[in-house]
Parts: C-alpha cells; structure tokens; sequence
C-alpha cells in the first residue's frame, strides 16, 4: 500500500477534500493507496480532529518546541518516516522546511499554493493579488524544492478577482477550486508512483 503522510496547520479543508475523493473513487482498490497520517505543527488545528472522525492516525510536532528549524524538521521527519510514504503532502502547511528536510523526500514532496506562481510566493498572496490589480487568480499544485514554492508546477486552476474583492472573499473563490485541482494532482502523481 502507498501511504500518504498530509502535512495541516489550519483547518485542513484540503486535506479533508483529499480524503473525501480517496473514498469516493476507492484509491486503496484504484491506485493501491491510502492516507496513512495526518501531521501538524499545531495541536489546535481543526483538521486533527476532522482526521480522527475519519480513523486517519494523527499527530502533532509542535515546532514551538524546538530550538532550531532543523530540531523540527528533524523531529517532523521522524513522525513522517514511520509511515514510509510514497508522498508527502503539504495541505495549508505554515512552516518554510529546510532544504535537508526537502532532499530527503525529492520527488515525492507536494504543496498547494494559493496564487498562480511564479507569481506571489510566500504569504498573503491574495491580498497581493488585489494590490496589484490583478484581474485573475488562482492557486498552484507544485513539487516542493528547497527554494520556496519554486518546484516544477503540476497543475493550476483561474479565478476571475471580481471588482470589490476582499481578500476573504477571493481566498473563498480560490479554496474551492483547490479542493477539485489537489487530489486530482496527487492521484495523477500516485498513478506515476
Ligand atoms: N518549504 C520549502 N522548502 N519549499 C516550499 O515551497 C514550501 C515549504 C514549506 C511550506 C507552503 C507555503 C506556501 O504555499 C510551503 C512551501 C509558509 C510560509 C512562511 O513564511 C511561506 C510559504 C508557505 C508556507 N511561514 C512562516 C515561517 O517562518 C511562518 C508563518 C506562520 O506560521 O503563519 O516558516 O505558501
Ligand atoms: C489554503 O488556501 C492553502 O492553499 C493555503 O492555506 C489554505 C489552507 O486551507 N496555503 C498556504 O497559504 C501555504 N502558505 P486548509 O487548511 O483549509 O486546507
């Protein structure tokens, strides 16, 4: 079985929206896979609890906790490993990984970035959008390197910006669209696999 290690800080809509097309389209029968665990970097993210409700194992690696960014990835790599993913999945992951972090798991390490990149790395990329006056949005599946939301892109999804947009509302246009573009990438990657 391919195991899939998802990555949360937040809500975890993403992740959810994965787990959700995993049962619906059967992957355990249809590509041999299944998410296995579900990590964050915070013990109040609400998609721990949305895991659990699901079975998915869960747990939590507090970065707080850790001295350096490489004690934490460290740590992070270890709760990872004893899942022997086949792919690593960062759904609305805050914390910037180390490069040693990011070699360890070349090829098999994906995010999902809400803006069409290589426009707007980094944060609050949709008030940015916004500024810029940028008619149209979006969000980016990529493959994660070790500079920031630079990998190769395997998949994008527009959005128009409507005029008075607020930065929330936009977010909202966007998050749905990830929720179709993000276990659809993966399962092209696991098809791959
Ligand atoms: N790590 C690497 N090496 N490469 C990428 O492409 C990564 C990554 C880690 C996370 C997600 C990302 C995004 O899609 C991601 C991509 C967090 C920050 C950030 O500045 C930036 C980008 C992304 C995630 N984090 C702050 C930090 O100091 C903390 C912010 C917070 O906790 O709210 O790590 O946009
Ligand atoms: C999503 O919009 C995701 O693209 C974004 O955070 C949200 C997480 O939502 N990711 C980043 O901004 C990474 N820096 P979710 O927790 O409901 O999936």
């Amino acid at each position: 079985m391919k195991n899939i290690v998802i990555l949360i800080s937040g809500g975890g809509s993403n992740m959810a929206a994965i787990v959700r097309v995993a049962q619906r389209d059967n992957w355990r029968e249809t590509l041999g896979a299944q998410v296995s665990a579900v990590l964050s970097n915070r013990a109040d993210a609400g998609g721990l609890q949305l895991a659990r409700e699901q079975n998915i194992a869960t747990g939590v690696v507090d970065h707080k906790a850790y001295a350096s960014r490489e004690a934490f990835d460290a740590a992070l790599a270890q709760a990872i490993d004893w899942q022997q993913p086949a792919l690593v999945v960062l759904a609305g992951f805050m914390r910037i990984l180390t490069p040693h972090f990011v070699s360890r798991y070349t090829g098999r390490l994906v995010n999902i970035h809400p803006s069409l990149l290589p426009a707007f790395p980094g944060l609050h990329t949709h008030q940015r959008a916004i500024d810029a006056g940028c008619t149209v949005a979006g969000v980016t599946v990529h493959q994660v390197t070790s500079e920031l939301d630079h990998g190769p892109i395997l998949d994008q999804a527009v959005v128009p910006v409507l005029p008075g947009d607020t930065a929330q509302a936009l977010a909202a246009r966007i998050l749905s669209q990830e929720h179709l573009i993000y276990p659809r990438a993966i399962a092209r990657l696991l098809r791959g696999l």
